[in-house]
């Protein structure tokens, strides 16, 4: 229906949980679709329940709610006892006969007449069969309740995107919840609770963001895990889609190598980047002490980015939390014009020169901004293959100060000019 790949597709019952929403657009017409869990309406506990909750929440906002049943199972009890749960929820319902491909209609549908819910439609997702037919039917129905034109999707409104990305169970789920105010998303104490990256919009002081909860990850040996694991690639294609990273750690666990290669990946990934420490109520001030301790020794490569230690359960120090990724977006997105970043070089020089290689000094002459987020600046001149790393880092360092840029990796590219007096 939306022609991606957006939500993760398994041959595993149960992968979905959360509401995941997606953009059609039929002809002029935008639609949403949000998929949903597999939906046990009777679960009293457990993530089942808390399942149970996403879908009935998607159902109280739908206009349609299209239930999709398996032709090559057929009729199951699970299918009645969630017929009357949508029949008791007022809404329209269209009910989708689904994996119906090379089958007959008649043989196909025959069960399902039982349910009283009247004609069956009869798609394969899969191979796109019916699928056309459907979605064009659900938008004229819909439009029949509502007939007000459906209001545009304005892609700026998605605004800034943060990617939540941490080791299983440390409270990403548990933040998106408590900055947009409804159990958007579950949180469970159960590590690998989040399967699949959800989007998730989010606005504060009349900026929009787009929030993005993911699959808890954690490093095997060379390899990347999540719990489910397919969901890791989920989660890496966040990081490198998104804006502004958080980085989130828990508090009451220590901080581990775990932690240290995940913050190694986000880094790589160039993304701007906040580290949330989580978790901090409950804590006495000797272990807040020896948390803070433990990362600055453990995570002392991130000194770039800001640290801010918040309860995502309680809510304390929310808005640091996003005055910090406002500060870090701005960095990463900052406009460094070519005079100010050739005044900044030559402060730099001028503090120190870079040594010679061997009978010629690198010669740097200007400076000019090859990107944003990350910021990279492209410095020309000769002999620049003579310029140390140690060199590259202080000039990084130089930049970062003097252009206050906070929380976002830098890069630093040389490019050297063809040097005439050069022997061939
Ligand atoms: N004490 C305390 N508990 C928290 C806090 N934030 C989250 N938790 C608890 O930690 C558990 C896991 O929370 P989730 O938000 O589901 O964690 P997650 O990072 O999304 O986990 P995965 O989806 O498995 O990667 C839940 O029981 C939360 O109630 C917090 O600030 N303080
Ligand atoms: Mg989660």
């Amino acid at each position: 229906m939306t022609r991606s790949r957006d939500a993760l597709v398994a041959d595993l019952p149960g992968l979905t949980r959360d509401r995941h929403y997606g953009e059609g657009r039929m002809g002029e017409r935008p639609f949403l679709v949000i998929d949903t869990g597999g939906f046990e309406p009777v679960a009293k506990e457990g993530i089942m329940h808390e399942m149970a909750l996403q879908t009935r929440q998607a159902v109280a906002e739908a206009d349609i709610v299209m239930f999709i049943v398996d032709g090559r199972q057929g009729l199951t009890p699970h299918d009645k006892t969630i017929t009357d749960f949508l029949r008791k929820s007022g809404r329209k319902v269209m009910l989708v006969v689904n994996k119906s491909e090379g089958m007959k209609y008649t043989s196909v549908t025959a069960d399902f007449y039982e349910l009283g819910m009247g004609d069956p439609y009869v798609i394969s997702a899969a191979h796109g069969d019916g699928v056309l037919d459907l979605v064009n039917e659900a938008i004229d129905v819909a439009v029949q309740q509502r007939p007000e034109e459906a209001e545009e999707f304005d892609p700026a409104d998605y605004g800034v995107k943060i990617a939540l990305v941490g080791r299983p169970n440390v409270g990403k789920s548990t933040l998106i919840n408590t900055l947009v105010g409804e159990q958007r998303v579950i949180a469970f104490d159960m590590p690998g609770t989040t399967r699949d990256s959800i989007e998730v919009p989010f606005e504060k002081g009349g900026k929009h963001y787009t929030l993005i909860d993911t699959a808890g990850i954690r490093r095997r040996g060379k390899v990347f895990e999540a719990i489910e694991k397919f969901s890791v690639v989920k989660t890496l294609q966040s990081v490198s889609e998104a804006n502004v990273v958080v980085l989130m750690l828990d508090a009451q666990q220590d901080i581990s190598e775990q932690d240290a290669h995940i913050a190694g990946f986000i880094l790589e990934s160039g993304r701007a980047l906040v580290v949330a420490v989580n978790k901090w109520d409950g804590l006495t001030s000797d272990q807040r002490d020896q948390v803070k301790n433990d990362i600055d020794r453990k995570l002392n490569f991130l000194d770039f980015a800001e640290t801010k230690f918040i309860s995502a359960l309680k809510g304390t120090n929310i808005n640091q939390l996003m005055k910090a990724i406002d500060t870090a977006y701005a960095a990463a997105t900052a406009k460094l014009s070519t005079p100010r970043l050739t005044r900044a070089l030559q402060e730099a020089i001028e503090k120190q020169e870079p040594k010679r290689k061997g009978s010629t000094r690198p010669k740097m002459r200007y400076a000019h901004q090859g990107g944003q987020n990350p910021p990279i600046i492209v410095i020309h001149g000769n002999a620049l293959d003579g310029i140390t790393e140690p060199y590259k880092r202080y000039l990084e360092k130089h930049f970062r100060d003097t252009f206050d840029l906070i929380g976002t990796p830098l890069r630093i590219e040389l490019k050297s000019g063809k040097n005439p007096f050069a022997k061939e």
